[in-house]
């Protein structure tokens, strides 16, 4: 057989413009690609809601790649324990009730598992604004290949459509500060200190609807309440971005 150069662009281009099209609009998209925000979209998926996952890096996975101080371990709690059985992840007791797993087979698996409930990835995309009009909900998103603006190039956007929006993006909250940027109803307090207990148990409380048609989880949920970090423990992460796939399917009446 005579592979075609040719062919092998067109396979590339049609595919991908097909999902691009295809996720114009879309019930829910996912923003951010760390570990709430990869079970969020996985567990949507397996609902059998639509979903776009749209992470800004080359690689999916967010913070979980690097572990602790980049040791690549990631430590869950027992609250959490049952979402590493459901992902398929390995792991060990390290001491009563703290499970160690690695944190590159966590991340794949995650991957995995949001591939398999259907969820399409769209990586090298920035969301760089978020639209509402005058029913003052966030109805779609402004996104632009990321090596667009780190080439400082002035090259105009497209727009999205979703009918649900979840803010999965982390430290900076990149979504909600969007919005408080432009006068939308909504503080952004800025992540506190260091304390594991308490940011992981606030976290999964602080995972809601925070504007109309925008939801927050992860990380994210607890920079905009202004509450504490966890360091290198993930189980919260991983019951927020459950957490806030129940909240969406709810509102999608799903
Ligand atoms: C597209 C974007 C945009 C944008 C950002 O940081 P993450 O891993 O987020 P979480 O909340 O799922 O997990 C947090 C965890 O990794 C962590 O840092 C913990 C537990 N820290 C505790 C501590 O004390 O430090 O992933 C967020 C993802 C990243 O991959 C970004 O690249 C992506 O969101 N992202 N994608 N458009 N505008 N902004
Ligand atoms: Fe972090």
């Amino acid at each position: 057989m005579t592979l075609n150069e040719v062919t092998i662009s067109r396979a590339i281009l049609e595919e991908q413009h097909r999902a691009l099209v295809d996720y114009l609009e879309t019930d829910v998209a996912v923003i951010g690609g760390g570990p709430s925000g990869l079970a969020c979209a996985a567990l949507l998926g397996e609902r059998g809601v639509s979903c776009a996952l749209i992470e800004k890096k080359l690689s999916i996975g967010g913070g979980m790649w690097g572990g602790g101080m980049m040791f690549p371990r990631i430590v869950v709690q027992e609250e959490a324990r049952r979402l590493l059985d459901r992902f398929g992840v390995t792991y060990r007791e390290f001491e009563p009730g703290y499970y160690v797993a690695k944190s590159v087979e966590t991340v794949a698996k995650l991957i995995a598992a949001a591939c398999d409930a259907g969820v399409e990835f769209f990586n090298l995309t920035t969301v760089e604004d978020v639209m509402v009009r005058g029913d003052g909900r966030v109805g779609g998103l402004v996104v632009n290949w990321t090596p667009v603006g780190m080439a400082g190039l002035h090259v105009d956007p497209l727009t999205v459509a979703c009918t649900c929006t979840v803010d999965a993006t982390g430290h900076d909250a990149m979504i909600a500060r969007m919005i408080e940027r432009k006068g939308g109803n909504l503080q952004v307090k800025g992540e506190s200190f260091m304390w594991a207990e308490r940011a992981e148990s606030r976290v999964i409380e602080h995972t809601k609807e925070i504007f109309p048609g925008l939801f927050v989880t992860g990380m994210a949920a607890n920079a905009v309440a202004g509450e504490c970090r966890m360091g290198p423990i993930f189980g919260g992460m991983l019951l927020s971005g459950e957490r806030a796939a129940h909240l969406v399917a709810e509102k999608l009446g799903r």
